[in-house]
């Protein structure tokens, strides 16, 4: 770009900061040649940010075993019988109130998708750290790549390779029996509590490292990107309307379902999760986030720490109410590409089954995607049209796991609020039982 042109600083600041590579072909004027960053830079640059990534995983098992263990056995089964109904109803209509209005933000929000993209696949930037797929650029221009379904998107419901829903329902079982246990059990609750306490210590350091992660993370998928102004053009407005989709339900429905429960002010709690939703916008993770929100909730916000770790568990893995509106405006807005007019009853369809695959996502990167399938099934769309989107996925699964983790975070409070009566009553049976020992 020659100076004053407005894409001259961007294009100097890229240039600039990888000026040592031997790709920069700077000329006497001001004009930078684009540069084409190699798989291994890419790989070198996103090395941070992987680190927090992998730091925060390898947490994530243990975590949800000694927490959901923990959480159940500190209640006894009437407590937690009601505390789990009210959490599973919240489950159940938060992602549905989210569904109710998809259809009309997209008629009125995303214009018609016309030049479809034909049989070419994408040039998809993939971020390395998803998995070793790269792009062959020569000389400025791209080889498309071929990217599989398969090979962008990780096995459903699985974390780091373990069916995370599966250990969900076996640690609220162990930590029941174990909390019916009497004394027998005594050996094992002090062990999970212990397990607990130190797997939080552990994430307390790792916080210290999170903000440089977290800006690799983003900074590493920005400098992936081949062409903003390409993407932005064409899949614009169907962006824009996820991120209205996502706002209205993280700054509306939320905190006024929050404020109409408790009476307490919503954005004061939304406060203290700021560290939670800054890494769940870095690593697109709910799973990884997890040991954050558990920190934010019971450190910040005070949650009772009987609630974070029956209820954050179970919200990470089947509560997302960012990916079940995400599920539901894509399905639409494949609809509108392929000129399918959608019925009432074919829209209904689509937010039952996008809220119903939003349960079975994990919280993992692009998790969404995958579950997608049910929901483009179910209303006889063309499955392989998630190619349309997947070039835009890297951001707004940034925004919707954002989304997931406030929702469960809200969900906590409002549990919480609900169940303070049996929470109070238990504390006074324990005070009672000491004062008898
Ligand atoms: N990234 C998923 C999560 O961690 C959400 C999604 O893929 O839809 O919540």
């Amino acid at each position: 770009f020659q100076r004053g042109h407005p894409g001259f600083l961007k294009e100097k600041c890229i240039c600039t900061f990888y000026s040592w590579s031997r790709n920069y072909r700077g000329n006497p004027g001001f004009a930078l040649r684009p540069y084409k960053m190699s798989y291994r830079e890419v790989k070198y640059f996103s090395f941070p940010g992987e680190l927090l990534m992998r730091m925060l995983q390898m947490l994530v098992l243990p975590l949800l075993i000694s927490s959901l263990i923990t959480g159940m056995a500190a209640l006894d089964s009437k407590a937690s019988g009601k505390m789990g109904m009210r959490a599973v109803i919240y489950y159940m209509t938060t992602p549905s109130l989210l569904n109710m209005f998809p259809p009309n933000l997209v008629q009125a929000c995303t214009q018609q998708f016309k030049t479809k993209y034909g049989n070419r696949t994408f040039i998809v930037s993939v971020s390395v750290t998803v998995n070793d797929t790269f792009l062959n650029s020569t000389n400025g221009t791209q080889d498309v790549v071929e990217v599989t379904r398969e090979e962008v998107i990780p096995v459903p419901g699985q974390v780091n390779g373990v069916n995370a829903l599966g250990l969900v329902v076996f640690s609220m079982c162990f930590g029941l029996i174990i909390g019916n246990m009497k004394e027998q059990g005594q050996l094992l609750r002090d062990f999970f509590d212990s397990l607990n306490e130190a797997i939080m210590q552990l994430v307390a350091i790792i916080m210290w490292y999170a903000p440089v992660g977290i800006l690799f993370l983003i900074a590493g998928k920005i400098v992936e990107m081949d062409d903003l102004t390409q993407m932005g053009g064409q899949l614009g407005m169907y962006t824009i309307t996820v991120i209205i989709g996502l706002l209205i339900h993280a700054v509306i429905i939320l905190p006024t379902l929050y404020f109409v429960i408790t009476r307490q002010n919503p954005f004061l709690f939304i406060a203290g999760l700021l560290q939670a939703l800054i890494t769940a916008l870095g690593t697109s993770s709910s799973s990884a986030t997890l040991p954050v929100t558990f920190k934010c909730l019971e450190e910040n916000n005070r949650i009772d720490k009987r609630i974070t770790r029956f209820v954050l568990p179970v919200g990470a893995t089947i509560n997302m109410d960012g990916t079940a509106l995400y599920e539901a405006l894509a399905a639409i807005f494949i609809a509108q590409v392929n000129n399918v007019e959608m019925n009432f009853g074919q829209i209904i369809t689509i937010s039952i089954t996008a809220t119903a695959a939003s349960i079975g996502a994990a919280g993992i990167p692009q998790a969404g995607l995958v579950t997608m399938v049910i929901v483009l099934t179910s209303v006889g769309l063309p499955t392989d049209d998630i190619t349309l989107i997947i070039a835009v996925d890297w951001f707004l699964d940034r925004l919707r796991t954002t989304t997931n983790v406030l929702g469960d975070s809200i969900g906590a409070g409002i549990v919480e609020f609900l169940s303070r009566h049996e929470l109070r009553s238990r504390d006074v049976e324990m005070g009672n039982s000491v004062l008898e020992e």
